[in-house]
């Protein structure tokens, strides 16, 4: 299932999720391979991971299906993929429609004038390591999948059809206005918007087909954790339409604050990757469901998307929710090298317009975030967030923008973004479970004289237990330690009255890479306050006590 509202309500559209032929390239290759070549079939949206044949397959893997398209004329489709990882190459009938490089983003294709009858679909899908991939490094401590995501989406277009569309809610004084941008192919006079069927006007259009206007949209009801409303948006081209979710909300900063609608934060959250043991990042619906649950059991309110941008079925159901939403870029560790390379600032920011042109209308979406745990103290690194932060800003001011640092004594770019967010892990990777309170409590000092009066985040801190292991001593990997840790370091945090937000480390256990150098047990990451399968810790416990409290009034922050 793509997302909780259908964007193009009115278009035909061919289903192509399910079993498509799948077959590893043996050697490098240009054109998919013969049909003799393929001789198994792999579920899509998945990875091949989730097949034992293919669980540590590092490579190019083909993927490919027939489709029918009914009719008795030639039409224009639209072929969008939710996301592919790592990269892919897209070929209709064998001729190469087109490319897309990075795992958390969606792509579309336009191919005009295609004859009605059977057609053969084939994607090449790449997961190797590589100079060409330099958002994702070997040794990120997160596996990288190969596969098909997320689904993949076949529209007939018709005759004058919305190629894209966005309408950002913005706050003037005490005026919503609604600010709507399209682009129509094919001769259509203008666009009318409705906001829950209430019309709002038309949209004119000018010769090439795109068009502009700003509404008044008047009185509506707020977003909030609390009363997560949201509207839907409809702009109507002639047959075709186009649809959101949207909510009439602000963020803003104000001294040590994040503000939502004016009023105070406290973030009350954890670090999620996308993973699931039987799933790997392609998380059926009932997976990001049940997360949603969990969280809203555990008494947090606001997630951390570490470290890419997210699946948009989750951010609907955070819209829905009303959790709360960091989302950043595929960045891990960027060394000075990294940041000196042209081609990592490329890629950084055609994955930054990617996220924020898809993912603006979600309400949830609090923060946007780059560059987790880079090379911040190099000079070099001014440029890139300096870049980065202006290309977030010009393509959305209404979010405040951040990165997690960790090495906030040094880091040469605090000043650059709207919040600052420090990554420490005392009792765990720094000092003993009994020196972590304070070395928590000298860090959020040291942050309070580096963050020039902005809002904190401590954006990562946990420990690392194997479920089902516990001591009556305080020994690192059992779930008491753990637990117990987790509990100090959330007082310490509480007591410092300087911390807007937390976002623990982390959800749930993961998968990591093959090539861990840090202690990986089983090759997963064994942070998670819940297990993989998400069967709560004792940390999960301990973690839902300080949230919960926080939420009688005791802030946790
Ligand atoms: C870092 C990193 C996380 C994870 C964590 C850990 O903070 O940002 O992705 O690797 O360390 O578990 O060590």
């Amino acid at each position: 299932m793509a997302r909780l509202i259908t964007v193009h309500p009115n278009r035909q559209t061919i289903p192509l999720d399910g079993f498509w032929d799948f077959v590893r390239e043996a050697k490098p290759r240009r054109s998919p391979p013969a049909a003799a070549a393929f001789r198994e079939t792999l579920p899509v949206p998945g990875v091949w991971e989730s097949s034992f044949r293919h669980f540590n397959y590092r490579g190019v893997g083909w993927y490919r299906r027939e489709f029918v398209l009914p009719g008795a004329a030639p039409v224009d489709l639209r072929l969008a993929f939710g996301a592919v990882t790592h990269s892919a190459e897209v070929f209709l009938d064998g001729r190469r429609l087109g490319a897309h490089h990075g795992p958390h983003t969606a792509f579309e294709f336009v191919v005009p004038a295609v004859r009605p009858g059977t057609h053969m679909l084939a994607v090449r899908v790449d997961n190797t390591h590589g100079p060409d991939k330099p958002l994702h490094r070997p040794g990120q401590d997160i596996y990288l999948f190969g596969g098909i995501l997320q689904p993949v989406t076949l529209e007939i277009l018709p005759p004058v059809a919305i190629r894209s569309a966005s309408a950002l809610p913005r706050k003037v004084g005490s005026r919503w206005l609604l600010d709507v941008e399209v682009a129509v192919a094919g001769k259509a006079p203008s666009v009318t918007a409705t906001l829950d069927g209430r019309p709002l006007g038309s949209v004119p259009l000018r010769r090439n087909g795109n068009g502009s206007a700003t509404f008044d949209v008047g009185r509506v009801e707020l977003w909030s954790p609390e009363s997560p409303r949201l509207y839907t948006i409809r702009l109507e081209a002639g047959p075709d339409a186009w649809q959101e979710r949207i909510g009439f909300r602000t963020v803003s900063v104000r001294g040590k604050a994040i503000l939502l609608n004016g009023k105070p934060l406290w973030l009350k959250g954890v670090n999620r990757h996308e993973h699931h043991p039987d799933f790997g990042p392609a998380l059926p619906p009932t997976i990001h469901a049940r997360d949603i649950e969990i969280l809203k059991q555990m008494g947090a309110n606001f997630v951390r998307g570490s470290h890419y941008p997210n699946d948009p079925l989750f951010l609907d159901l955070c819209d829905e929710h009303g959790i709360l939403f960091w989302e950043e870029l595929s960045h891990w560790h960027a060394s000075e090298a990294d940041l000196g390379s042209p081609l990592f600032l490329q890629r950084s920011l055609e994955q930054l317009d990617e996220m924020v042109t898809q993912h603006a209308h979600h309400p949830s979406i609090i923060l946007w975030g780059m560059l987790n745990e880079a090379d911040t103290h190099a000079p070099v690194a001014r440029k890139v967030v300096g870049a980065l932060t202006r290309r977030f800003h010009q393509l959305d001011p209404t979010r405040p923008v951040t990165f997690a640092s960790d090495r906030p004594e040094r880091d040469c770019c605090l000043d650059l973004v709207d919040v600052v967010s420090c990554n420490t892990y005392p009792g765990w990777y720094v000092g003993s479970f009994d020196e972590a309170p304070n070395k928590l409590a000298e860090m959020i000092r040291l942050l309070n004289k580096r963050a020039g009066g902005k809002p904190i985040i401590l954006s990562e801190f946990g420990a690392a237990a194997i479920t089902g292991c516990r001591s009556s001593e305080n020994r690192k990997w059992t779930e008491n330690y753990q637990a117990d840790l987790l509990t100090r370091l959330l007082e310490t945090i509480r007591d410092s009255g300087r911390v807007c937000g937390v976002a623990i480390w982390q959800y749930c256990d993961v998968r990591t890479c093959e090539t861990a150098w840090y202690a990986r047990p089983r090759e997963y990451n064994n942070k998670g306050i819940l297990s993989d399968y998400r069967e709560p810790k004792l940390a999960f416990y301990a973690v839902q006590k300080a949230f919960t409290a926080a939420a009688r009034g005791a802030t946790v922050a």
